[in-house]
């Protein structure tokens, strides 16, 4: 114990204790709105265009590890005003597409979004990082409405394709199993295994694309083969609907 310094109280202990559960539970609430939100897109597009753009959606505050060692590696005194300000990603979201097209979509829908505020935004595809990492990071703040004050929270948003996250998923096990010095082969294997998930993404952002073309012409087909049989039968069931 260092010398001078009083022996804590259980009312000290008690407040340390309440401010730090309701310093987590900020950005528990912060991620509950935030997948509202993406929840919402995400039935939307189901519902009106029968296309469903996410594939996974997780969320997670940053265990108290972690938190440890970033401030470590920042040098930077622990307290929560401190953690608060230095650590953007205390509540981060990943948000998993099929099409690299989808994640683009996405980021524009959130940003658009009057109560959030976009405070950087890091594109991690048109500039991967030296080891091949790509996604797209937005660091947004977002108004978490409490009993008795509004605090705007900060939360990272990470959107990236399957393919990007098998990458980094496992380019992240391997950096913690030799404690970030990864022999000079596997970094090389995993730079080769980020350009061939990278050229499968554009493969398959092209496939689709074809598809939905073909789609198109169906449809105009569809369309063009018998209006009126198509109105009759709208109209039909408009009919029975008004008849319920
Ligand atoms: P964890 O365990 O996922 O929380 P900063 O946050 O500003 O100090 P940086 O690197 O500028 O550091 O932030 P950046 O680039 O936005 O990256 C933050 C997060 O992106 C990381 O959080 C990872 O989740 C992910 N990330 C960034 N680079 C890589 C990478 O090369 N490989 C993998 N697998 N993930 C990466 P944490 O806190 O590092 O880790």
């Amino acid at each position: 114990m260092i010398e001078n310094q009083k022996p804590m109280t259980k009312e000290d202990f008690e407040h340390i204790r309440k401010e730090i559960t309701r310093f987590r539970a900020m950005y528990k609430f912060a991620l509950d709105e935030i997948s509202t939100k993406v929840n919402i897109l995400k039935e939307e597009f189901q519902l009106i265009h029968t296309y469903n753009p996410i594939e996974h959606v997780n969320t997670r505050v940053k265990s108290g590890d972690s938190i440890l060692k970033k401030m470590q590696k920042k040098g930077i005194p622990l307290s929560l005003d401190a953690i608060e300000k230095e650590i953007k990603d205390l509540a981060g979201i990943r948000v998993t597409c099929s099409f690299v097209s989808d994640i683009y979509r996405i980021s524009e829908m959130i940003q658009n979004q009057a109560d959030i505020h976009v405070v950087e935004v890091k594109d991690y595809i048109k500039y991967p990082k030296p080891n091949g990492y790509q996604s797209l990071h937005l660091l947004l703040q977002i108004p978490v409405f409490m009993s008795d004050r509004t605090v705007n929270v900060n939360i990272e948003m990470q959107i990236r394709t399957i393919a990007m996250d098998f990458w980094a998923s496992l380019e992240h096990k391997i950096y913690y199993k030799y404690q970030g010095n990864v022999p000079e082969k596997l970094t090389l294997e995993l730079k080769e295994a980020a350009d061939t998930a990278s050229a499968l993404d554009r493969k398959m952002e092209r496939i689709n694309q074809e598809v939905n073309i073909l789609k198109e012409t169906d449809q105009e087909k569809e369309m063009l083969f018998n209006p009126a049989e198509m109105m009759t039968d709208l109209l039909k069931q408009m009919d029975l609907e008004k008849k319920k």
